[in-house]
């Protein structure tokens, strides 16, 4: 049994995530969670709505509402919708704890102690029109490194190279769309990131086990010559964490804060602090301190390509740079873009199935299962109505539903709801053992290494191997010549269902709980021994017919929600 830390990225408070959000972190994270859980591994899984910086003021400012008080309930709605989705997380934190403004401040004092802070007059663009300084997402220009015309203050959304407000081309501010900027003079806080290269490279070097999307974004960032700027690490906003020295004023720092990126990551800690005072765990310092207990724990992290820069190079440099034996990721798993019909989902333009809608049409474990088998790993994915009422009909209602519900009600109709005798499993039986054997190792080592995909796809052809064996022995045939053998087939079949109750939870926890149930499963122990659990449920167990798993999605279903989520929300 080993201890695993998991986070997934946290996600901005302005507004419902779309499933493209959705898949790119936190759903592969509760999978790898959940999956490590069931194996019996100790696990630790984090989240946190991430609540400070730009986006939350203007989106709360859209609302009309003081933005303490829409983030307050955007973290509810946001903690609903993933408690619909199955998102086991031991903790759904909130950035704009009391727990992350201590310890970002402390960061802060660290890293300024250690000398990796240095305090910086520089230029920042100041809009007259709107009587301040536009920090990232206030402005909006031209990137300098692609020519991408949105690219943000902070960001461009296009090539992901990281930006300051001065860089871009003919900007704007988001706030007025006024142009009559001009640069002021302001102090803010820089992290000398560039002082970390060195070691930060060695230590991306070290890491030949990454997926080539997580090294290689690391990589050309760390080489691109300008790739490991110093990083202004303070804004002048008035919602987030003021900058403090520790517990101690920052003599020049006065009415500013900590730049959102900053103290996000942060919160992967402070959100372990919160679950302990939350009175749901013990001990924060055993998961994230290498001199308090956290040398046997493995970290990963799930993001989406994007946010890969921040988590490879800037956060590391803080964790790295403060040197007091915090606990340094061990693997980091990105994402490439799930795409929608032919182009992107848009938060802005409410297009694409967001997290709220997609649970009022369908079950969770319907989302969860074609998102996870379509994870966009090796390249972008493109989610259309077709492709998904095809895939889920045919893999949750033709193979796994069917399975189940003609098992269990061909037993109930010629035998009893218990499991029958019959006689010792035969031949045909024990090639199916070996094969499920063989494809229940496939599994696991495509989940040990987080390869989505590949998980699914073996689940799925474990769930096939059951059909076949079903469609091949028939025992609503052999019952005729002897009964005996029917029995002992539909004895398997009924093992069968426990068993892929077991195997599938990770990916579809409600239909597999659905299945141990009507099982009458009471140990859900992960089958090391394939032979062994298809003899779980004796002779004489009792079990019921479970609800229909899933009901296929029609054509008419499928037409009026393409129509339906096409553009802006309603
Ligand atoms: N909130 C961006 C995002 O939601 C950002 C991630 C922070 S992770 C520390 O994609
Ligand atoms: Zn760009």
């Amino acid at each position: 049994m080993a201890r695993h830390l998991i986070t997934s990225a946290i996600p901005y408070i302005n507004g419902i995530k779309h499933l493209g959000n959705l898949v790119g972190s936190q759903l592969p994270a509760d999978l790898y969670a959940r999956y490590l859980r069931g194996r019996g591994h100790e696990v630790l899984f984090l989240c946190a709505t991430d609540e400070h910086g730009t986006p939350a003021e203007l989106a709360a400012a859209k609302a009309g509402k003081p933005v303490a008080e829409y983030c307050a309930e955007m973290h509810a709605v946001q903690a609903r919708i993933a408690d619909g989705f199955g998102l086991s997380f031991d903790h759904f934190g909130r950035s704009s704890s009391p727990q992350n403004r201590d310890l970002t401040q402390a960061f802060a004092g660290r890293l300024h102690e250690v000398g990796l802070i240095r305090e910086v007059t520089e230029e920042q663009v100041y809009s007259k029109t709107d009587g301040r300084f536009l920090p990232d997402r206030y402005i909006e220009g031209t990137c300098p490194n692609c020519g991408f015309e949105s690219a943000r203050g902070d960001q461009c959304d296009n090539c992901t190279k990281q930006l300051d407000p001065t860089d871009l081309i003919e900007p704007h501010s988001t706030i007025s769309g006024a142009t009559d900027l001009e640069v002021r003079e302001t102090k803010h806080l820089y992290l000398r990131q560039s002082d970390m290269r060195g070691k930060l490279q060695d230590w991306i070097d070290s890491k030949t086990d990454w997926p080539v999307l997580t090294t290689s974004i690391a990589k050309k960032w760390l080489n691109d010559g300008d790739g490991l700027q110093d990083r202004g690490i303070t804004r002048d906003l008035d919602w987030g964490i003021p900058v403090r020295k520790g517990t101690q004023d920052w003599p020049g720092m006065e009415g500013k804060v900590f730049y959102v990126w900053f103290d996000a990551p942060i919160e992967y800690i402070a959100s372990a602090q919160e679950w302990v005072d939350a009175g749901k765990g013990t001990d924060w310092e055993r998961w994230w301190r290498t001199d308090k207990g956290a040398g046997d724990v493995r970290y990963t992290q799930f993001m989406g390509k994007d946010n890969v820069p921040f988590h490879t190079l800037s956060f590391p440099a803080t964790i790295m740079g403060a040197d007091q034996d915090w606990k340094l990721v061990d693997y980091i798993k990105s994402f490439n873009y799930l795409n929608y019909d032919g182009g992107q989902f848009s938060t802005s333009r409410g297009r694409g199935v967001f997290m709220d809608q997609a649970l009022d049409i369908l079950p969770a474990d319907v989302w969860r299962w074609w998102l996870l088998s379509h994870a966009p790993e090796t390249s972008d994915a493109e989610f259309t109505w077709e492709a998904f009422q095809q895939d889920v009909n045919k893999d949750l209602a033709d193979v796994l539903g069917n399975f189940v519900s003609r098992v269990t009600k061909f037993c109930r109709s010629k035998f009893s709801e218990a499991v029958p005798e019959g006689g010792d499993y035969g031949e045909a039986e024990t090639a199916l053992i070996a094969e499920l054997t063989d494809k229940v190792k496939t599994y696991e080592a495509h989940m040990d290494a987080i390869e989505v995909r590949k998980a699914a796809a073996a689940l799925r052809s474990i769930w096939v191997a059951g059909n076949e064996y079903l469609q091949a022995q028939a025992p609503w045939t052999t019952i005729k010549e002897d009964p005996a053998k029917a029995e002992m087939q539909v004895r398997l079949g009924l093992n069968l269902i426990r068993l892929y109750g077991i195997l599938s939870a990770p990916f579809i926890p409600t239909m597999s709980r659905t299945m141990l149930d009507a099982m009458g499963a009471s140990d859900a122990a992960w089958p090391s021994d394939v032979a062994a659990a298809l003899t779980a449920l004796p002779p004489g167990h009792a079990f019921t017919v479970p609800e229909n798993l899933f009901s296929k999605i029609t054509d008419d279903q499928r037409a009026e929600w393409a129509s339906r989520f096409a553009g802006v929300r309603g």
